[in-house]
């Protein structure tokens, strides 16, 4: 089917409010038709410029202007990041994600580093995304060729409430990067954050800015605020893992071939909570015990809990996790003289016909 780039508000809006079965149903279908449902794709966040940051965005414990007991960081060495890198890879990631608390990219040695640090993370054959703000096209360009595999570039927002939480940049100046990397080969991640005070209508909106994007973004994080003392949202309360799963569904129905990430927050998430975002469709996570400047759960928690819902970590450079299509299945079984086993939707076994085949052996 045709991916749809004219969903409205009200139409995402109803698919939010769904009766939550109905909801899980419809999303897990369109998941298992578009991906493998037992893969997930492990990225490694590492903050290569940590604070100090001239923007003032709400929710962020690297903005200069909140209080906060973050402790600030010059740009990394690129030997620093490289151990990183093998360190992440030995513990299962296919994907390194750098980010560096910048308004925006400036041309100069420090962006030259960066180049140079994509190129070395591409060397140890991982996936390299940066976010880094903003992006003009030369720039985009230029990661492009030295390998980058993704840029980070979060809407954020509906863009009614971005206005709420940031001032010092637009939600136009947001698309204007990620059209500028779209005219590269460089895959586009843009998501947002539930539980900062916006409405249904707000998190509806940021998926219609999304998913009217044309190609909509090859992967969407979903991050739960993590509220951090001294920032204008500290306040703000836990975000109900119910509405984590109906944003997770939500995104995967309007954006179907989309790697959906639930992304921060995972800490205050239970396994089962979780358990549920996967089959709603989230494919993808970030691993490691801090994601840029906040804790994240342990590594080793994280494959215990893969172990026990069977889950394989995703291997760099796969385009997309998708099965191979039940025609095609059916064809293989057709060109072995058998019946076609598989049915649609999902992948099950007709029974019958494996019964049918047992006593025809033992005939
Ligand atoms: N400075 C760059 C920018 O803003 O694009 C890159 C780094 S910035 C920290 C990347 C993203 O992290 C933000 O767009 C936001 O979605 C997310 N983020 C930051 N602080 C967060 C928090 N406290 N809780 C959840 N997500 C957060
Ligand atoms: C995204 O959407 N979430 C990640 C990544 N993209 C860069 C960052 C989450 C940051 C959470 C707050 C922190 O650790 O500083
Ligand atoms: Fe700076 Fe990015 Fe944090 Fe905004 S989200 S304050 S741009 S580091």
């Amino acid at each position: 089917m045709a991916l749809r780039h004219d969903w409205t508000k009200e139409e995402i809006l109803e698919i939010y409010n769904k009766p939550f079965m109905e909801l899980l149903y419809e999303a897990a279908t369109i998941h298992r038709q578009h991906h493998d449902p037992n893969t997930v794709q492990v990225s490694t966040l590492l903050s290569i410029k940590t604070g100090g940051c001239p923007e003032d965005c709400g929710y962020c414990p690297q903005a200069a202007r909140y209080h906060t007991d973050l402790e600030g960081n010059d740009l990394m060495s690129i030997n620093q990041v490289k151990a990183q890198a093998l360190r992440a890879k030995a513990s299962g990631s296919s994907r390194v994600c750098m980010g560096a608390a910048w308004r925006n990219v400036k041309d100069g040695e420090e962006f030259d580093n960066v180049l140079e640090m994509v190129r070395t993370i591409n060397k140890l054959d991982m996936e390299v995304c940066c976010t880094l703000g903003m992006l003009t096209e030369n720039q985009a360009q230029r990661l492009a060729e030295a390998g980058l595999y993704a840029y980070n570039h979060n809407l954020d927002s509906s863009e009614e409430y971005y206005k709420e939480v940031i001032s010092t940049r637009g939600y136009q100046d947001r698309l204007d990067t990620i059209g500028n990397v779209r005219k590269t080969n460089v895959t586009v991640c843009s998501g947002g954050i539930i539980g900062m005070g916006e409405s249904e209508a707000d998190r509806a909106g940021m998926l219609v800015a999304l998913s009217t994007l044309n190609p909509q973004p090859e992967s969407v994080p979903i991050n739960a605020l993590v509220p951090v003392e001294g920032t204008p949202l500290e306040e703000q309360k836990p975000v109900p893992i119910w509405d984590m799963i109906r944003m997770v569904a939500t995104t995967r129905i309007v954006m179907p071939e989309t790697q959906v990430r639930l992304s921060a927050g995972r800490t205050q998430m239970s396994r089962e909570g979780q358990a549920m975002c996967f089959f709603a469709g989230a494919n993808s996570i970030f691993a490691g015990d801090k994601l840029l400047t906040t804790p994240n759960p342990d590594v080793s928690e994280d494959m215990e809990m893969f172990k026990m819902l069977g889950l394989n970590p995703q291997k760099p450079f796969v385009k997309k996790s998708q099965p191979e299509s039940v025609d095609a299945q059916n064809s293989k079984f057709q060109a072995q003289g058998e019946k076609p086993k598989w049915s649609r939707p999902g992948h099950k076994i007709d029974r019958n016909l494996e019964a049918q085949q047992k006593a025809k052996t033992k005939a």
